[in-house]
């Protein structure tokens, strides 16, 4: 049973502006996996009109209305021409894919986003094209014809057969010694970034989308771009961030390198701030420590990361997220969605820019499955409304695994994650030291209670967690690592159970994350 979360007023008792006053990049992001999200067309695909359609629902202008999600800032996944539903394969960098809509849509999109201090960036896939791409076609033409003038004749990364390496993958255009490389598949052929030429063509769409008003992007597949060789890649991505920043200098970026803490961090060197991998699936620290493993290995590497990130880029942000598009949703990791409302206390509690991913917010459910198919992550949203929105292409995960509440339904029910989303996020924007603080982990003395001391202009908060089912208490005079602070105001209550603070003694109910001051 979930029992009902208090939310106490917060500390701030100053009224608060209507549209969120935040200026930097320390927003909570959600990512909108466009083709699954919403439709306004009624053929059953998200198009930009049906995110136009929806926006009230993201961020409807007022921090305090508690009728929306509050998010600053959306993720879409590729939007450009491409014969894929994913899009992750582009075949016209310059055009909005006609089943998405058109630039219109989202220059309409982009004016919403500015009225309701949202930002806005696109997924942009460089490190390969689609081969159905017009590059690659004359590409192809001039290699078969050995035609070395022709400008499109090194566009693509290639070698001989003596020159293949190990690891990597490619596939030879026929009749020629020439394997180009297409480590994602072969209907994706890798762009030859030695070229200037390719660098020119890469800087363009950038700088096109950004003169349309995008805020910035979401980079895919970043340790691809000279694959293998991390040292090259990071001198690209230095390059082309700051290429990027001194035409926008607060545009905000954030790369995938999907791999472990010592090649992200190394992207940080370059001015990219990266996601943060080793938060997210059902085996990452805050899954783990949300199901009952010691706390201290959640607040411990919270810590230690951003210490490790500040290290390399002293303006870096930590970038957590539970799930994106390419894992199983995150609400199949739990056995009880009280697990789940934890693990997201402890990702939306933390510092940096965090991303939620669409659906996570009601606990849509999808994974690969025995067929293997990412159309299983990549599920319709469930509004319950008249919203045509249907699965992708591909897709089998069986209708009796998936939840039977919609949006509209957890609108309406105070208790539902919907609901807990929407107070999370709001008490993460109620105090600007949580994204933007320097963290400390602290222990609670027991293996399920702990949390950190946040330092932000001068001044100390409280985030504390009880991930365990029962209530626990400590003393606070007693916290090592709390020295020369006294916390004496309960602020804000999140979770299963209730909270209290007496004297110096700190009581958490069940699976359930206070902040003090
Ligand atoms: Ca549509
Ligand atoms: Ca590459």
């Amino acid at each position: 049973m979930i029992l009902a979360s208090s939310l106490l007023t917060g500390c701030e008792k100053e009224p608060q502006p209507q549209v969120d006053p935040v200026a930097d990049n320390y927003r909570t992001f959600y990512q909108i996996f466009v083709g699954s999200f919403s439709d306004s067309s009624n053929d059953g695909i998200g198009d930009i009109r049906g995110i136009i359609n929806r926006f009230d629902y993201l961020n409807d202008g007022d921090i305090n209305s508690g009728k929306s999600l509050g998010i600053q800032g959306i993720w879409l996944s590729p939007i450009f021409s491409s014969p894929s539903y994913h899009k992750y394969d582009v075949s016209d960098y310059y055009s909005v894919d006609w089943r998405f809509g058109t630039e219109e849509d989202l220059k309409e999109l982009i004016a919403l986003c500015k009225e309701r201090n949202v930002k806005l960036i696109l997924d942009l896939v460089i490190n390969h094209t689609s081969n159905s791409h017009p590059w690659f076609t004359a590409f192809k033409e001039a290699r078969m014809k050995g035609d070395t003038e022709n400008p499109y004749y090194d566009y693509y990364t290639c070698v001989t057969t003596a020159e293949k390496e190990g690891g990597v993958t490619y596939q030879k255009i026929a009749g020629v010694d020439c394997w180009f490389e297409c480590n994602f598949s072969g209907d994706m052929p890798e762009l030859n970034f030695d070229n200037p030429k390719v660098r020119e063509e890469v800087l363009d769409i950038a700088k096109y989308y950004l003169d349309l008003g995008i805020d910035g992007f979401r980079f895919d597949a970043v340790k691809y771009i000279y694959y293998g060789n991390t040292d090259k890649s990071v001198e690209f991505w230095k390059w082309y961030m700051e290429e990027l920043r001194a035409i926008k200098p607060d545009i905000y970026c954030v790369g995938e390198c999907w791999s472990g803490e010592t090649e992200i961090l190394s992207y940080y060197t370059a001015g990219l701030n990266c996601f943060n991998f080793a938060m997210s699936q059902a085996e990452g620290v805050a899954a783990k420590a949300a199901k009952g493993s010691s706390l201290s290995n959640f607040t411990g590497y919270v810590e230690s990361y951003q210490n490790k990130i500040l290290e390399k880029y002293p303006e870096g942000m930590a970038m957590s997220f539970l799930t994106n598009h390419d894992m199983d949703r995150i609400a199949g990791a739990f056995v009880t969605e009280n697990n789940m409302r934890m693990a997201a206390n402890l990702y939306l509690l933390s510092p940096g820019s965090p991303f939620i991913y669409d659906g996570e917010e009601i606990g849509l459910r999808g994974s690969r499955g025995s067929e293997s198919t990412d159309a299983n992550r990549r599920l319709a949203m469930l509004w319950g409304d008249d919203d045509l929105i249907r699965d992708p292409i591909g897709s089998t995960y069986p209708q009796n695994k998936q939840i039977t509440t919609t949006v509209a339904e957890q609108i309406e029910d105070e208790n539902s994650l919907y609901n807990y989303y929407c107070k999370l996020i709001s008490i993460r924007h109620r105090y600007p030291a949580i994204a933007r603080g320097h963290y400390k982990a602290l222990s609670g003395g027991h293996k399920n209670l702990g949390g950190f001391l946040v330092e932000y202009e001068g001044k100390g908060l409280g985030i504390f967690h009880n991930t365990s089912t029962e209530e626990l208490s400590f003393d606070l005079a007693e916290c090592k690592g709390l020295e020369g602070y006294t916390f004496t105001k309960l602020c804000d209550v999140i979770g299963v159970g209730t909270a209290k603070l007496e004297g110096t003694v700190l009581t958490l109910g069940p699976q359930t994350s206070v902040v003090v001051e």
